[in-house]
């Protein structure tokens, strides 16, 4: 069990603590630009499914509009209306929409820089609030008179932000065509993100690289340690079979969202399994276990597998008292296995729609 796994609670207070805490913790995020510039379709891409209207004609966003995605709907992704519009006039425009709740702005462009957009970008630096620049149609950028390369144009844009908007602004050039640059804006969202919700974004954000999605896996760990420590204390019902009391709903929800964390629909397992064929039992066995039923067979399986005193040798992180339980060792190692198949998938998936794309 490797360092980066400890938690260092002590007391199951301090766990359910923790729990309550991380399943309440927002991160709330503003786009804003113009009319076009591809936010509706960069918010999709952030979540990796189609839940914001795409529009072909201009300015379908004439509201405030919010996606509520992830556990529970604590993520929040929001299109912000034009700025200094007559709809929306800039006198009392941050107030009303009430800006400083925001962790995080993205402030989308696909061309030249517009006056009212300046404006708010403007505040948005002065503020001091965390915002990344994001180039957005960069598969269009070319130079039309060809004498510069896209590197130089990128560095002219580059220069142009900075210049505008301070040394330290960040400009990420991103396709929603072409997914350049869409791995990239999520790690970066990330570092911007205060540390108490960086974990929460690795579960939720869509994985644009290996690297993103081996993040996801540890941050997911994380949570299933705390998630089996309750399950074991949470004992109520004992699980058929058994000769001992975990709560299974504690563990039926946890591997639910493990599952979306990873983006693995049934649709998408079938396709997994079709694609790598070895895969196949993995895909069966994560399907089987969405159920009240499966997870209860899961659990059973595990038991009869471990010497439950010996494994709570390996976890003595989180509260001795906890983590010797035979509940707590059950349920880990369940979660864990069942983690370990969703990631072999998401892999697997991941790999082959890379080839797809490289072709
Ligand atoms: N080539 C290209 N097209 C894009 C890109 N991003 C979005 N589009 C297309 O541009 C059009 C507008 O995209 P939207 O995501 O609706 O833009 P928006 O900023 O939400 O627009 P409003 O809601 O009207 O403000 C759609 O047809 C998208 O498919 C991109 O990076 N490259
Ligand atoms: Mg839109």
């Amino acid at each position: 069990m490797s360092k980066d796994n400890q938690t260092g609670f002590q007391t199951m207070n301090e766990i359910h603590r923790a729990l309550e805490k991380e399943s309440q913790t927002k991160i709330n995020i503003a786009l804003f630009g113009q009319p076009g510039a591809g936010k509706s379709s960069l918010i999709n891409a952030i979540i990796g499914d189609n839940v914001a209207q795409v529009s072909t004609n201009t300015d379908t966003t004439v509201a405030a509009g919010s996606v509520a995605w992830g556990e529970d709907g604590t993520l929040l992704l929001t299109d912000l209306p034009g700025y200094g519009t007559t709809a929306f006039p800039a006198e009392g425009y941050w107030k009303r929409f009430d800006l400083d709740r925001y962790d995080l702005f993205l402030c989308v462009f696909s061309g030249k820089f517009h006056e009212a957009d300046d404006a708010l970008f403007r505040q948005i630096v002065a503020k001091g609030k965390p915002c990344i620049f994001v180039r957005n149609f960069s598969d269009t950028l070319f130079d039309t008179k060809k004498q510069k390369n896209r590197d130089e144009l990128k560095a002219e844009i580059r220069q142009a932000v900075e210049g505008r908007y301070g040394a330290q602004s960040k400009v990420i050039f991103t396709s929603c065509v072409t997914e350049e640059g869409l791995s990239e804006l999520i790690d970066e969202i990330y570092v911007r993100l205060s540390s108490s919700k960086q974990a929460k974004w690795e579960r939720n954000a869509k994985a644009y690289s290996l690297d993103f999605l081996v993040r996801k896996k540890k941050a997911c760990e994380k949570i299933l340690l705390l998630n089996s420590a309750a399950a074991a204390a949470n004992g109520l019902n004992p699980v058929p079979g058994l000769n001992l009391a975990i709560d299974a709903g504690i563990l039926q929800k946890l591997l639910e969202q493990i599952r979306k964390s990873f983006d693995l629909s049934e649709d998408r397992i079938k396709t997994g399994a079709r694609i790598v064929p070895h895969l196949a039992s993995v895909a069966n066995n994560v399907l089987k276990s969405a159920s009240f039923q499966g997870i209860t067979h899961l659990l059973q399986r595990q038991a009869g597998k471990v010497a439950t005193q010996q494994l709570s040798r390996y976890v003595p992180f989180i509260g001795q008292a906890v983590s010797a339980t035979a509940g707590f060792s059950i349920t880990y190692f369940t979660g864990k296995a069942y983690l370990d198949d969703c990631y072999e998938i998401a892999e697997a998936i991941f790999k082959e729609e890379l080839k797809f794309r490289e072709q």
